[in-house]
């Protein structure tokens, strides 16, 4: 039988199939360390078969993720530099992304037309408030292998939390009884829904960023499709965007590019710049 793994524990894999869970341990051949939630896998009495993935993330520890929800709010502030990185992340990993605006019951319009100002004219962005319950934006996303990440205090665990409400009220909580482990649980557990699986992950704040650091310099802007128009403009392939002769810079300076991407663009360069002095 082929199936998705939901759950790892121990030595214990939770598999579904057709509708169908089944407990299973992996075989002989088939090392419990080489199986990941998320993973497709061919099974019978043991798991006899890992299909190849699309991507495989360790930290949380998750095989291939199809879509990614960058979550921000208007309080804590956002750090639009960790958004700008979980988007080179997706691009690097093949994932998805969809920004998701939180406490839009505490956003005043003049934030909201910002950022979707400088974000949506190249990434998916939605709205929504955990605290009013209103997560359906988020759900109507839900598609293949699906994951939260965002600074601590947007929200994440409260839209799992109100997605998971929301599913258990529809079925009137009879039928599927959603359990879900400990809030600091370091496991992650993928939930099916309606269009897809949702892991909870929430016991992970956030998603190791750290390979990005092994980006060359000068790739950086290839991951801003935001600056891919002005990118032909520049003198030199090899262009940085620092100065000089530059369609980036020039893209900026005429508010075609947003100034918020460009100059946390020139941050995240300089710490490439950092990381490749060692
Ligand atoms: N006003 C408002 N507050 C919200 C909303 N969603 C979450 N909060 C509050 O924001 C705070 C942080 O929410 P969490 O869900 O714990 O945030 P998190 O992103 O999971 O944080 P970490 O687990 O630390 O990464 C809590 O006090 C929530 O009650 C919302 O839609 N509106
Ligand atoms: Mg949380
Ligand atoms: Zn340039």
């Amino acid at each position: 039988m082929k199936g998705i793994v939901l759950k790892k524990n121990a030595n214990l894999f939770t598999i579904e199939s057709g509708e169908k869970e089944y407990q299973i341990r992996p075989s002989g051949k088939t090392k419990t360390s080489g199986v990941f939630v998320g993973d497709y896998v061919e099974f019978d009495e043991a798991i006899t078969k890992v299909f190849p993935r699309k991507n495989l993330l360790i930290r949380p520890p998750l095989a291939n993720l199809d879509k990614l929800f960058v979550v921000i709010s208007p309080s804590p502030k956002p750090d639009f530099v960790l958004v700008d990185k979980l988007l080179i992340y997706c691009t690097l990993k093949a994932i998805s992304p969809v920004l998701i605006i939180n406490k839009y019951d505490i956003a005043n319009s003049e934030f909201l037309e910002r950022v979707t100002g400088v974000y949506g004219k190249f990434v998916k962005t939605i709205k929504v408030s955990a605290k009013n319950g209103d997560v359906r934006g988020v759900e109507d996303e839900i598609d293949g292998i699906c994951a939260m990440a965002g600074q601590s205090a947007v929200g994440k665990s409260s839209i799992i939390n109100a997605i998971f409400q929301d599913e258990l009220a529809k079925t009137n909580g009879l039928s599927k009884k959603i359990e879900r482990g400990k809030q600091t649980t370091r496991l992650v557990s993928l939930y099916k829904l309606k269009g897809g699986y949702l892991a909870d992950t929430a016991g992970f704040s956030m998603l190791d960023l750290s390979y990005i650091s092994d980006l060359e310099p000068r790739e950086l802007s290839s991951y801003y499709p935001d600056f891919l128009e002005a990118r032909a403009k520049c003198k030199f392939r090899s262009c940085l965007h620092e100065g000089g002769e530059c369609g980036v810079i020039e893209a900026a300076r005429k508010g075609k590019i947003s100034l918020l991407r460009y100059e946390n663009y020139l941050k995240i360069l300089e710490e490439l710049k950092n990381a490749k002095k060692y």
